[in-house]
């Protein structure tokens, strides 16, 4: 964790620069001296969105940059980090649930273990503490005309493209707020920036003022070099518990269908803060788990996606290899590819398992909770394979390793048809604590 000697030497690299036309005040100029924290301070708030196209899964990876940054906040600041409701994700169709929006954290994790990592609260909440507004609201964007070199520097400036955000008669600002259409802000401005996420800690504290800060766009904040923050990335990471209800479906499919529970398996959950394991402490269910993401990665990845027929000619190989007859399949794919990849494993006497919810499950977990239980059921197989370059993929290789499983039952893929059979496999991504 950076104390205040890193800060200081962060923010003497904090490079100002100047947008075309702009005044001086805007510009946020480094400062070397912290105010000193202060219990009697009132909370303040950090509320943030993603870019509207990005998946559930890059999403939970922005939230760990996020929730960071508020921990490192509470270092010297009381700040409570307010959870974007989910929804209207582009991937989450299913045309049984009318409307997914609005959805709150509780549905997908564990806020008790999300708050062991840094002050949480939902939007809901926030809005009940403090109503149905923020008072500075920062659409985070590029520099006009783009990088040549790497140097830390954010500045207020003019819109760089239109801003999803627009004025009222009133003076206050109306944009998208996770639809929530009373929801305003006071204020609004775009701010270039092009900085790692402990940048915005100084910003926060000496150039706003305001008690509730909404950043959207925050998926452009960045934690740093993964060498001097994997620790800290993976404490964030740690904390992203499942939620239970979830877990329990995901433990009664295991029991019912695989063969699995978490005594015989060695998977069983501790709070987080308590559980550090080996790799190889965990044995996993007797099956083999895949991801086999499809649908829009057919386009996105072709080259790595491969046929029905190869991919299932894979999976046997790691079947036989395991000496395993069981495989649990996790895929976004139409059901009738998901059939027929079924029955080509049929005719080796395989039997493959998915999990589908009864229509009123499905309507009660939504998209994003049975996405959840897939990943929970394939995290606790003896072997996994996922999909080239998924986060849906890596967020599962991440559970596995907080599980304690082997590397090398964790971190394998499909190859696509023209790869050969022999294609480079995902980087190990290690555990640290
Ligand atoms: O999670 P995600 O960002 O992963 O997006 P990628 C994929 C979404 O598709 C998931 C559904 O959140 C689920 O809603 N999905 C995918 C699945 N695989 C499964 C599965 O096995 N089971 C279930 N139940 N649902 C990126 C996107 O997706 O792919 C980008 O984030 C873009 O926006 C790119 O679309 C091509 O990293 O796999």
């Amino acid at each position: 964790m950076a104390g205040p000697v890193d800060l200081q030497i962060l923010l003497l690299l904090l490079c100002v620069h100047q947008c075309q036309g702009h005044s001086n005040e805007n510009l946020y100029q480094a400062k070397d001296n912290l105010p000193d924290y202060s219990p009697s301070k009132p909370t303040r708030y950090l509320l943030y969105d993603v870019n509207p196209g990005e998946g559930f899964n890059l999403r939970r990876d922005v939230y760990m940059r996020v929730a960071n940054l508020v921990k490192f906040l509470n270092e010297d600041e009381p700040w409570v980090l307010v959870l974007p409701p989910w929804g209207r994700l582009y991937h989450w169709q299913s045309h049984e649930i009318p409307l997914q929006s609005k959805i709150s954290w509780k549905h997908f994790f564990d806020i008790n273990s999300l708050a062991l990592h840094a002050p949480v609260m939902e939007f809901e909440d926030y809005i009940k503490a403090m109503g149905n507004k923020v008072e500075r609201l920062f659409y985070l964007q590029r520099f006009k005309g783009g990088w040549t070199k790497w140097e830390e520097k954010m500045e207020i400036c003019d819109c760089v493209e239109e801003p999803r955000y627009h004025q009222l008669a009133n003076g206050k600002w109306r944009g998208q707020f996770f639809g929530y259409e009373d929801f305003v802000a006071d204020k609004f401005d775009c701010m270039s920036t092009q900085a790692y996420l402990l940048t915005f800690k100084p910003f926060l504290m000496k150039n706003i003022t305001a008690r509730s800060v909404f950043l959207d766009r925050a998926e452009s904040m960045i934690h740093g070099q993964y060498s001097e923050w994997s620790r800290e990335w993976w404490t964030a990471r740690r904390s992203m518990v499942f939620a239970k209800p979830l877990r329990d479906i995901g433990d009664k499919f295991r029991k019912e269908f695989l063969d699995s529970d978490d005594i015989s398996d060695k998977t069983e959950l501790e709070v987080w803060t308590n559980m550090k394991r080996n790799h190889g402490d965990a044995k996993g269910g007797p099956y083999i788990a895949l991801h086999f993401r499809r649908k829009d990665y057919l386009y996105a990845h072709g080259k790595e996606v491969p046929s029905l027929e190869i991919a299932a000619k894979q999976v046997l190989k790691y079947l036989k290899k395991y000496n395993l007859k069981k495989l649990f399949l996790a895929t976004d794919a139409p059901n009738e590819e998901a059939e027929e990849f079924m029955n080509i494993l049929k005719k080796s006497q395989i039997k493959t398992y998915r999990y589908r919810p009864s229509i009123d499950n499905l309507k009660e977990l939504k998209d994003g909770g049975v996405a959840i239980i897939d990943q929970y059921i394939c995290a606790h197989a003896r072997v996994f394979i996922g999909s080239y370059v998924s986060t849906f993929t890596f967020r599962i290789h991440e559970e596995r390793e907080i599980l304690g499983f082997k590397q090398e039952a964790t971190f394998n893929r499909l190859c696509g048809d023209e790869e050969g059979e022999e294609c480079e496999q995902p980087t190990k991504w290690d555990i640290k604590y």
